[in-house]
């Protein structure tokens, strides 16, 4: 079993995708442990996104990700890393298979709707920035008694 941090970014809050991108998840077969609403500060964005301090986007990542409320979750399940990456799709809407989220409803590297973590350790180290222990939540799920008490 794996945990992986997801983040609806800006433009998929403004453009009204937020369920859209969680159902996403949901339908994959991910089962939600954490979720948020929350504006990101400065340092929290530089701190998610400090793989790529320097380099020419950084800056206008920041403000990206600062511009506006985000939906942050962490979902788990088999191979959730890998999954959630397939369901999100390439980086670039552009190269983004048909199906997956940036390929059905991106269209700019640089308003690409979704963040999913890319390997345990960005996981964990992610999840623990956006997530205190208290707010994680393990459960079992069922149907039957949901249905009908
Ligand atoms: P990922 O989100 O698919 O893991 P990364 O390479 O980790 O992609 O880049 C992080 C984020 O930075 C991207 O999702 C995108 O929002 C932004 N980004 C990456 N490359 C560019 C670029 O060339 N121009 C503008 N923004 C970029
Ligand atoms: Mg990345």
């Amino acid at each position: 079993m794996e945990r992986t941090l997801i983040l609806v970014k800006p433009d998929g809050v403004q453009r009204g995708l937020v369920g859209e991108i969680i159902a996403r998840f949901e339908r994959r077969g991910l089962q939600i442990a954490a979720l948020k609403f929350l504006s990101v500060s400065n340092a929290l964005a530089e701190q998610h996104y400090q793989e790529h301090a320097g380099k020419p986007f950084f800056r206008s990542l920041v403000d990206y990700i600062t511009s506006c409320p985000i939906v942050a979750m962490v979902v788990e399940g088999p191979k959730a890393i890998d999954v959630c990456r397939a369901a999100i799709g390439a980086t670039d809407p552009l190269a983004a298979t048909p199906g997956s989220i940036r390929g059905d409803y991106g269209a700019t590297i640089g308003r690409n709707l979704v963040h999913g973590s890319d390997g345990p350790q960005a996981a964990a180290r992610e999840i623990e920035l956006f997530f205190s222990p208290s707010e994680l939540h393990q459960y079992d799920r069922s149907l039957t008694r949901w249905i009908a008490e």
